[in-house]
């Protein structure tokens, strides 16, 4: 036995209404940018379609119906002994075109009837306020983020679920992976926006991510006003980049990687201003950003509570080319001679969780959450219908003990929430094949499957890691 994590420490699973719900038009719900986007694979890009195409496949029109299945699901957690949950509320939900007059009263019980299964159980719900997706109709009226009108839309829908949702929810993530802005995926994925390649530039993400960001600091302030009790956290995408040698030039490229992709959007959430290192970003990029005189007080004064983060793989970054590539969450990099790699090429470095941690808590000095982790594999059910998933065992185990030593190293962590407990569609393939759960969904890349659930090897030595607070891995 290894030893137990500190008392209180929140263990879970984590996941994003857009991959789980489905649903998609049911109960006055909205299409999203998720519902716009087709399936895809490892190499053919998932495509946004304005128009729905009928011969097209669009995996969050069903994903794996937690609309319909969320008791039997929350059940299923509840049974490997989970005490926090992360979803998101799908924004089209309660507001089913962005600028609506008021919200869809359905879509705010619907989440009302989920918070109650969680209550049965004693799990705290861990909610993210936009988590990969908005109202299409935003992308289409306002061009998405790039549209300063998003913030006050935004701090509309925020305040109505922290009111509705007032005592019940204790944990909020303004947005999901909001640094993702640094890279072209995010300028569709998080800000909305549909851009040609040549269009999609830093400057034009960095002007919407300044909307996103003040948008994130005014919910910030609003939900402290409205319910004292609650915590409001940043949730970043961590891409660990490493220098791919010890020339020079690699440990400054590591260094510039590390402050544009990671903790640019890390210093204005937890610390209220953009850095100081923002001069020489804005000035390579051509960056000038369009700011209101009071856009300077909004941020400083809508620091978080605490720092969430994802935590899947590391990349290295070098100065030099012609060096083999890998390909990664968001981003790739160059392959590290050091570290094995998932079926989908992302690079699996358990000790590199341990050293961002250190990073982001010496850095921060605020509680930190790994919000989401975890393996997508191709699981192929034994002959009985069982999965062997020896291989996410292995992963998860050895980053939960990187996450035990960050501990011990003196890092305050508040939880861990597993990206995907439930087989669920992947965000950036929006494939069902690339498995995350410990828990298996009978539905297939071709929309079919019973959506029958069954649990896998996984689900049982999670609940011994639940049970045991980490120490029986
Ligand atoms: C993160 C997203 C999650 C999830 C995860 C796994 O970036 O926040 O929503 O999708 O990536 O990635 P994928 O689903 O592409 O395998």
């Amino acid at each position: 036995m290894m030893k137990a994590f500190p008392e209180g420490f929140l263990w879970g699973g984590a996941t994003a209404a857009n991959q789980i719900e489905g649903a998609w038009r049911e109960d006055g719900k909205g299409p999203s940018t998720a519902d716009m986007q087709t399936g895809g694979g490892l190499h053919t890009p998932r495509r946004v379609t304005p128009v729905l195409e009928a011969s097209a496949f669009y995996p969050s029109h069903e994903a794996i119906d937690f609309y319909h299945h969320y008791r039997e699901d929350i059940a299923l957690f509840a049974e490997m002994g989970f005490q926090v949950f992360r979803l998101s509320i799908a924004w089209s939900r309660i507001f089913p075109h962005g600028d609506d007059p008021k919200p869809n009263e359905q879509g705010l019980a619907f989440y009302d009837r989920v918070f109650d299964e969680l209550e049965k159980y004693g799990i705290e719900p861990l909610v993210t306020i936009s988590h990969y997706e908005l109202p299409f109709s935003l992308t289409q009226k306002y061009g998405g983020w790039r549209d300063r009108r998003l913030i006050g839309l935004y701090l509309d829908y925020a305040k109505v679920l922290f009111k509705r949702y007032k005592g019940r929810v204790k944990y909020w993530l303004t947005f999901n992976e909001i640094n993702s802005a640094m890279l072209p995926p995010g300028a569709y994925l998080s800000q909305g926006m549909i851009l040609k390649e040549e269009e999609n530039t830093p400057a034009i993400r960095m002007q919407a991510l300044h909307h996103q960001l003040v948008a994130s600091a005014l919910a910030v302030r609003a939900a402290h006003r409205i319910d004292p009790a609650c915590k409001v956290g940043c949730m970043l995408c961590y891409l660990d980049s490493q220098p791919l040698t010890c020339a020079p030039e690699d440990v400054l490229l590591a260094q510039y990687t590390d402050q544009t992709v990671n903790l640019l959007c890390g210093d204005v959430q937890i610390r209220g201003a953009y850095p100081a290192f923002t001069r020489r970003y804005f000035e390579k990029e051509h960056i000038r950003l369009e700011t209101m005189p009071e856009d300077e007080a909004a941020l400083r004064r809508g620091r978080v509570d605490f720092c969430a983060i994802s935590y899947y793989m590391s990349n290295c970054v070098s100065a030099r080319a012609g060096v083999e590539e890998v390909s990664g969450n968001l981003m790739g990099g160059y392959k590290n001679p050091h570290l094995e790699t998932s079926q989908w090429g992302w690079q699996i470095d358990p000790a590199g969780l341990r050293w961002t941690l250190n990073h982001l808590y010496g850095r921060y000095g605020i509680p930190l959450m790994v919000v989401e982790n975890g393996l997508g594999a191709e699981d192929k059910p034994g002959p009985g219908g069982e999965i062997e998933d020896d291989y996410r065992i292995d992963y998860l185990r050895r980053h939960i003990e990187q996450l035990r030593l960050a501990a011990e190293d003196g890092v305050e962590l508040m939880g861990y929430t597993a990206w995907g407990p439930i087989d669920l569609v992947s965000a950036s393939t929006g494939e069902m094949k690339k498995r995350y759960g410990f828990i298996y969904v009978d539905k297939q890349d071709d929309g079919s499957g019973t959506l029958e659930r069954r649990k896998k090897k996984s689900f049982y030595w999670y609940k011994k890691v639940i049970a045991s607070n980490g120490a029986a891995l």
